[in-house]
Formats: C-alpha cells, structure tokens, sequence
C-alpha cells in the first residue's frame, strides 16, 4: 500500500468547534456503555408533543424489530419549521439557485410554512389522510422540499423518485406502494436542457394502472410554462389549488415509529426495495449528525449538492439541516453548467461555510482543470463533505488543496440509504484526517469487521461490514415486505446488520471502506443492482441472455460493462449496441447507460448453471490473466472469446 498521508486536525479546526478530541471520545465510550442514557439525552434535541419514555426497544434477531422513542409523539414538518417561527421566523430557511445563474429565490422560515401550510391542505381537501402514500416527482426546486414537509405534516408517507428515472422505474414505484397522489412538474431543468417530467408522469400512470394501481390526481407545479397534456379531473395545478389555500394546517400528531417516508433503492437480487423510515429517531439521528459532522453553527450557510431523489438530500438537504434551522442551499443545476467553474461561482456567491458534494463530481472538476477552481475566492469556506463513494486519495487531496486551499477539513461521510444517516465519518474539531478513509464512528455506531464465516475480527483487519447495534435513523422495514427485510440486512451473519460493503480497519482504528461485496455497483455515486440493468437488456428483443458487472472508472468510479447474447440468428454490431443503449436508458434511466457492451456468444457459467461472475468481471477490468480457476466451467472455451473480444484493452 502506498504511504498514507495524515492531516492532523488544525488548531483553527479546533477553535471553535463544537466536537473536540476528548469529547468525542468521552461521548463514544458513553454512546457504547449506556446506549438508553444517551439517546434519552440526545433525543430532547428535538420537541416533542408528548415526552417519550421508552428510549430503545430493538433486536436484530428473530424477526427484527426496531423501535425508538416509541410512546413519543411529534412531527417532523413542526420540527423543521414551526419550532423557528419564533426566533427564525425571518431567516432564510431555503436558498434555492436556479439551473439559469441568473435565477435564485430565499425563502424565509415564515415562508416556508406558509407554503407547506398550503400544500398541506390542498392535499387533505383532494383526499389524502395520515399513511397515504404520496408520490413526489420533481426538479430541485423548493416546491420538492414543500412537498416532503407538506406530507409529513400530515402524515402522509412520502416515495421521492429521482427526476432522472424513466417512465417505466417511475410506474414501478407508484405501484408498490400503491400510492395514489403524485406532485409533480411540467418539466424540469438541468444545464439547460427540459426534462419532461409531466410526460413521463403520464406515462407511467399508464402502465402502473394497467398493472392494478389506481391515481387519482396529480397536483402540477409550473416551472418552465411548457404547454401539457392534461387530464381533467385528475390533472391539479398547484398554482390554481395552492392560491386558494389556507396558510395555516395544525400538524398531525405522529408516532415516533409512524413512518415518514419511503425511498427505494437497489440491491444486489431483484427489483429496488422501498427502504422505510419513521419519524423520531430518524429526526434525532439526522438532525445530530448534520449538527456534529459539519459542525454546524448558527448562521451557517450549508450546501448539500445532491438531488431530493436520493437519500443524501432528504437527510442533508431536507430534514438534517431544517431541524437544525440551518440555511439550506437547493441547487437545481448541475456541476459543468454554464461551465466547470459552477460550483465554485455559487460558494461565492452565496458565502456558503459548508460544502457537500460527491467523489466522482470532484473528479469530473478535477478533469476540467484547476483554472475553474483559482479564478474564484471560497474564502467562506469552512468544512468539505463528501459522499456516495469510497474517494481516492489524489481527488480528496485536489479538494483538500485546491477547493479548499488546505484551510477546511474533509470529512468523508458513509452511509446508506437503510441508514439513514451518517455512520462513519471524521468530525473537523476532533478527528485527524487520512484521504480515503472515513475514519471513525459516530456515537452510537458500532461498526464490525466479519469474515466468511461469521467470525468477528478484532483489531486491523479487512472484512465485511457490519453493525452490532441499533441507532436511531436505522430504516425499519423494507416496505410491504418485512420478511426481504430481515433476508436482506440480518440474515448473512445472524443478529447483525449486513451493509452489503466491504471494509478494512487499520492500526489507529481507522474504517477503509473497499466498495460493495455483492452484485451492487456504484456509478457516481448511484446504487445499481446488475440484475435491473440485465433485466432491462433481456426485454429487448434480440437479447437471449445479458450479465453486467462494474469495472474501475476514473470520474464515475464504477462503469456499467455489459455482456450480451443475443437471439440465434442476430448479430452484432455497432448500431444494435446503440439501440441497447437507449433500451436501457428508456427502461431504467440515463444513470443506467451501459458504458461498454460486449457481444458474447456464450457466458462462463459452472455446470450447474450459475453465471460467473468473478471472471466477467477481471476481464471487464482486463485484469484477465488472474482468471483463477477455471475448471469448473461448464464450457471453459467461452472464456477465451471473451478475453479475446474484450472491450477495456488497455
Ligand atoms: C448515502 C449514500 C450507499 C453505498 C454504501 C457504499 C457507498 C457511500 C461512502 C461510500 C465509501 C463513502 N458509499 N458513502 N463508500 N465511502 N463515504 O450514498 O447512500 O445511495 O444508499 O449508497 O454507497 O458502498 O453501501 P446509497
């Protein structure tokens, strides 16, 4: 391994921060000893309507059950919003940046609740009531974070979709959980070009009732004015039904352990799995960890870059900093637009202290040079985040020097969607930084490294991941299937959560994530399971048979690398790679566009018929002479045409 690069917490790192050294040691070693004394402190962060005095009830055992604060009650959109009328009332809650620089919008915390109020109740008068599920299918515009908060409110459990997912994805997650009110925008807008999200909306209503789901209105915010397809009766504009409104909606009171939301993502076997928060700890868990991971100052001007449609926007865009009274930036553009200097122009522009972004966007920035970077200032910058992928050290020391002039401090969060929130990650004030490693846990974390067969490993060691114990923003059950749930997370390694990633612990005690140990990659920071993308190539029709597996990408991180056979009597070619291509992009999404396509006549697969993935993938990497053991194939001959038509040669 090539010489690791300690950058040892600064003093001005330290100065003010809220998390030193010794406290964060001193908490951890509480967290661990007393887990009920220290989450019942931590949990009065946020106001409850009735006190809890339950604090943790969970077993990863048996059937797995997992509950927090559970006689408290709350709400999270009163969390997010009411509790700062009174000091925050006219402080800018949201600060949205167009696509366009030239556009941008602040909306106060009195203006928030204005709008949800609103939302809230257009919502309640159309019929939606406490535990509906509300489909939100939007651009990043501040009327997707009204629309969360509108929903919670209420009660209603709100499924965010990506803006990018096709038709076919959008109707697939409308269906399970059979939700029958979706919001939505005429169309949306990144680097300039229209993403028409009404059609696709349309379309996807199309094929999920003919699959037995039932809509029965889509509420449509106006972003760009594009003329629509409207269906009347069904069709609400949210202009027209907001307008009428009441600005005020008393909100629901909610269970700790009502759920919040659904969000679905994918994992290695089978369609994506709607992972299912609740409310209390996973308000506590989100709110804490935006406060101590980017030690977070009244005042502080924060901006999370990723998208509502993924996790790390409804914990570090939504809920996290909102609970906190943080200013949020929303931005709904993208990094390269106008030009490569995006980023850097709005930090400026907007004097943000907090700036979270992903691994393979500093890749991509890195390419375009460091001269989009110099030309600015970013002397309000104070804290670096990451996340969605392990970082290379090279890409984390640009961001270190060159983002960052080596005055902000990096912390390299993992996570997960199941998780809520963030597990591991540095904290500025207390922990030194090693490039590549997200270093120590959060309080109440306890991560362990465990080999094949179970066998805990103690002390530097390399293994799976997994955790010992509950926290707070833990998910609690995979939607309408608690049983894939426990299969899923609780059933590799009997009584611990299994995070699907590989990982190693050095000396200092330091977690290394090495990327996932199943068949999920990670495109830019986008979870795939190869099963969707072979799934979406063998409905074409002149594919019999497809695997995929991910191979190292310099700015993605992972590339989608596709095997394919076709139909006796087809063939291959460039123009049918092209048509597999937007096959995929129309089933899934443009995030799923295979990168490489091979045609393969046949596949490695033992006698018993498995697909052998282990080979595709060294051959995907041209790392084909470590093949390793070959005979068990069926046919070892295929192996040979593939290594000699591969597409990665370098
Ligand atoms: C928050 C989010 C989760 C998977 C996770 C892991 C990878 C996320 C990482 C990281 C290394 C980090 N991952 N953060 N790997 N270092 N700092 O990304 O959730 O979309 O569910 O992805 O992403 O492999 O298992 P999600």
């Amino acid at each position: 391994m090539s010489e690791v690069h300690v950058h040892q917490v600064k003093p001005e790192w330290k100065k003010d921060a809220l998390i030193d050294k010794d406290t964060y040691e001193k908490w951890y070693k509480d967290s661990i000893d007393d887990p009920e004394a220290f989450w019942a402190k931590h949990g009065k962060r946020i106001d409850w309507f009735t006190p809890f005095t339950k604090v943790k009830n969970t077993s990863f055992n048996g059937d797995v059950s997992i509950k927090w604060f559970e006689d408290g009650t709350t709400n999270a959109s009163y969390n997010c919003i009411d509790r700062h009328l009174e000091k925050r009332g006219d402080q800018t809650a949201i600060l949205w940046e167009g696509d366009d620089p030239a556009e941008d919008q602040k909306i106060s915390y009195r203006e928030l609740h204005e709008h949800v109020c609103r939302l809230a109740n257009v919502m309640k008068s159309n019929g939606v009531k406490k535990g509906d599920r509300v489909t939100i299918y939007m651009p990043m515009i501040p009327e997707a974070a009204y629309a969360m908060l509108a929903c919670a409110r209420i009660g209603a459990v709100h499924s965010v979709v990506f803006g990018g997912f096709s038709p076919d994805s959008l109707a697939g997650r409308i269906e399970d959980c059979r939700s029958d009110f979706v919001i939505t925008a005429d169309e949306g807008l990144r680097g300039g070009k229209k993403v028409p999200l009404k059609a696709n909306t349309d379309k996807a209503i199309e094929i999920a009732e003919k699959a037995g789901a039932k809509v029965r209105n889509v509420l449509v915010v106006r972003r760009t004015g594009a003329d629509v397809n409207w269906v009347d009766g069904r069709d609400l504009s949210y202009d027209d039904e907001t307008s009428k409104a009441s600005t005020d909606c008393e909100p629901e009171k909610m269970n700790a352990e009502d759920p919040l939301f659904i969000l679905y993502t994918s994992g290695s076997t089978g369609k994506p799995k709607g992972v299912l928060h609740t409310t209390g700890g996973y308000l506590v868990y989100t709110s804490m960890t935006h406060q101590y991971v980017f030690d977070y100052h009244e005042g502080d001007i924060y901006w999370c870059t990723a998208d509502v449609g993924w996790v790390t926007g409804h914990s570090y865009i939504v809920y996290g900093p909102l609970a906190n009274g943080a200013q949020t930036l929303m931005f709904e553009g993208v990094p390269n637009y106008p030009d490569a200097s995006r980023f850097w122009q709005v930090i400026d522009k907007h004097k943000v202290n907090i700036f979270y972004t992903a691994p393979t966007a500093i890749r991509a920035l890195m390419g375009a040079g460091d001269d989009h970077v110099k030309k600015t200032s970013r002397k309000s910058l104070r804290v670096l985040g990451t996340v969605g992928e392990p970082i290379n050290p090279e890409a984390w020391e640009w961001y270190y020097k060159v983002v960052g002039d080596e005055r902000s401090p990096i912390v390299d969060t993992w996570w997960q969607t199941e998780t809520g929130g963030i597990l591991i990650s540095p904290l500025p004030g207390a922990t030194d930084l090693k490039p590549g490693s997200a270093t120590r846990p959060f309080f109440g974390v306890r991560p362990q490294l465990v080999d094949g067969d179970g066998k805990v490993l103690e002390g530097p060691a390399s293994g799976n991941l997994c955790i010992a114990d509950s926290w707070p923003g833990q998910m609690r059950t995979v939607y309408g299937d608690h049983e894939r749930f426990i299969q899923t997370y609780f059933s590799t390694y009997k009584g611990k959560y299994f995070t699907g990633d590989g990982c190693r612990r050095d000396e200092d005690g330091y977690y290394w994530i090495t990327g996932r140990v199943d068949d999920v990659i990670n495109v830019s920071g986008h979870r795939m399971g190869t099963a969707e993308v072979e799934s979406a190539l063998v409905s074409h029709p002149k594919v019999s048979e497809a695997a995929v597996v991910g191979y190292p990408h310099d700015v993605k991180g992972q590339g989608i690398y596709c095997y394919v056979t076709l139909m006796s009597g087809e063939k291959g070619s460039e123009e049918l790679k092209k048509e597999l291509v937007a096959h995929v992009r129309n089933e899934i999404g443009p995030i799923a566009s295979p990168d490489k396509i091979q045609f393969a006549p046949g596949l490695p697969k033992t006698r018993s018929g498995k697909i052998m993935r282990r080979i595709l993938r060294k051959i995907a990497e041209d790392d084909y002479r470590a093949l390793g053991d070959t005979s068990t194939l069926a046919d070892p001959a295929v192996v040979e045409d593939l290594v000699e038509n591969r597409q990665n040669k370098r």
